[in-house]
């Protein structure tokens, strides 16, 4: 098994695999090798630091204000010949209606929506297929429903492609608003949605993958060298790991419904062993759920023990959403359970990145209540609100499952993961802490940890985040 990362990035093998330093001496070394990379890491970053401050970036605490992206324009996109489509115009409109009846489209800065130009199109997609798209604009539905059958689940409209374009050139502008600390954060209520459309075609509802172009954007514009994308949607957002997979300049984090290929898009590619190639080795991670019914527990769980260690390991200068609430409970699609509230704390914990520079974008949902409650509770915490509280409860095994086989492929290539109990790398049964049932002052490691450094899950920790910015 080869585990070796290009670059100067540190190797580091999963414990308890076949090829792992197994003996005591084995495991001294590798504390020492540890104990050396954790001085070069923090020696690193004081580095980085000093630079900071001799460019004075202090006007960066003063960024204030959550731009929102929303135009009539957006609801001109749908089926001439399915006028039941899921991917219909109702969302957005379901959106702005509940940012409105919660008051919070009033606190936020509306920022314009612009068409993309053909060059910003092309960071991601070929010549020949933004062609095709723009010549889709003169056809008869006759030919557009030819053309959208060559692709995977795709309809086309006379005015996809300018409305396309504009979800798209939405999202640059929010790009360009928080890269000059004109804005702090930004929503984008648009479609078509993005994340499934790849090089050089359509796919999954998607014509252009906006935000992959706006990463590609940034860094382009604004000289961002790393981007964050994580992608919560549903579906796992092939046509985003796609653009990066050999980039180390973009961490992707998927978190999907895979049930072992056999849901949408059925790929092997959207497994957790997948982390990318050549320099970008590691700079993909993919979280497969493979049981429907996913709580807010598990979102949770996910997001502290993968991506914030990773996430806070690659300090990103930009945070991208793909924003899809086809993972809320309702949505008959996902056929998950997090709650609209679940995604106020999942933005909330991304908010500590980049400076607070997140930026949302929405991708699928398809229960009208779900995905406008589930957007409302970002832009909430985008404006800085306190987040609701979430009923607490355990992470399933199959959750802990999942999150546990990504780990293990990522631990190679990320020294601030830890292995997590429970999971399939641990020996014994899962630990557990029942909250309210243990005594309080209890920290001292679990006997069975010892060895793997493990981090044992406790359900306090959910209440530890409810009582943020009380
Ligand atoms: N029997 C987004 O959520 N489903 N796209 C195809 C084929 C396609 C979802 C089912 C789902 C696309 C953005
Ligand atoms: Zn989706």
């Amino acid at each position: 098994m080869d585990t070796k990362p290009s670059g100067a990035r540190p190797a580091r093998r999963s414990p308890r695999l076949p090829n792992s330093n197994s003996n005591a001496q084995g495991r001294s070394e590798e504390l020492k090798e540890a104990k050396r990379k954790g001085k070069m890491d923090r020696s690193k970053g004081e580095d980085e630091l000093v630079a900071q401050l001799k460019h004075l970036e202090v006007s960066r605490s003063l960024a204030s204000g959550t731009g929102l992206v929303h135009s009539e324009e957006f609801t001109r996109h749908n089926c001439l010949w399915d006028p039941s489509h899921p991917e219909c115009p109702d969302r957005v409109t379901a959106i702005m209606e509940e940012l409105e009846r919660r008051d919070l489209r009033p606190r936020c800065l509306a920022v314009e929506p612009r068409e993309a130009t053909e060059q910003e199109l092309r960071l991601v997609h070929k010549k020949d297929y933004v062609d095709l798209m723009r010549k889709t604009q003169t056809m008869s539905e006759k030919e557009l429903q030819t053309i959208s059958e060559n692709y995977d689940s795709v309809y086309i409209h006379p005015d996809s492609f300018r409305v396309a374009s504009l979800a798209v050139g939405s999202l640059l502008e929010l790009v360009d608003k928080v890269m000059t600390s004109e804005l702090r954060n930004g929503f984008s209520v648009s479609r078509p949605p993005g994340h499934h459309a790849q090089f050089d075609q359509a796919n999954g509802y998607c014509l252009f993958n906006n935000v992959a172009i706006a990463t590609r954007y940034a860094q382009r514009q604004h000289r961002v060298k790393r981007v964050l994308v994580v992608d919560w949607d549903v579906h796992h957002g092939q046509g985003i790991q796609y653009a990066f997979e050999e980039d180390p300049s973009v961490l992707y984090f998927s978190v999907h419904r895979y049930e072992k290929a056999g849901f949408w898009p059925h790929l092997q590619a959207s497994d957790g062993p997948v982390a990318g190639s050549g320099a970008g080795l590691g700079y993909t991670i993919n979280l497969p759920w493979n049981k429907t019914g996913m709580t807010d527990a598990d979102y949770i769980t996910a997001f502290q023990h993968l991506l914030l260690p990773v996430a806070y390991q690659f300090q990103p200068q930009l945070v991208l959403v793909a924003a899809g609430f086809d993972c809320v409970r309702g949505d008959p699609k996902g056929e998950m359970e997090a709650t609209p509230q679940c995604f106020s704390v999942l933005t909330r914990m991304l908010m500590g990145l980049a400076e607070g520079r997140v930026l949302l974008a929405l991708e699928g949902g398809y229960n009208l209540r779900s995905t406008a409650e589930g957007a409302a509770a970002c832009v909430s915490s985008l404006l800085g609100d306190p987040c609701p509280p979430l009923s607490s409860s355990s992470p399933s095994l199959s959750a802990l499952t999942s999150i546990s086989e990504t780990i293990s492929a990522h631990y190679p290539y990320w020294s601030r993961l830890q292995v997590l109990e429970g999971g399939p790398l641990a020996d014994d049964v899962v630990i557990r802490h029942k909250a309210n049932e243990d005594q309080v002052g209890e920290t001292s490691p679990s006997p069975l940890g010892v060895m793997t450094t493990g981090l044992a899950y406790d359900e306090r920790m959910m209440e530890h985040l409810n009582l943020w910015d009380r």
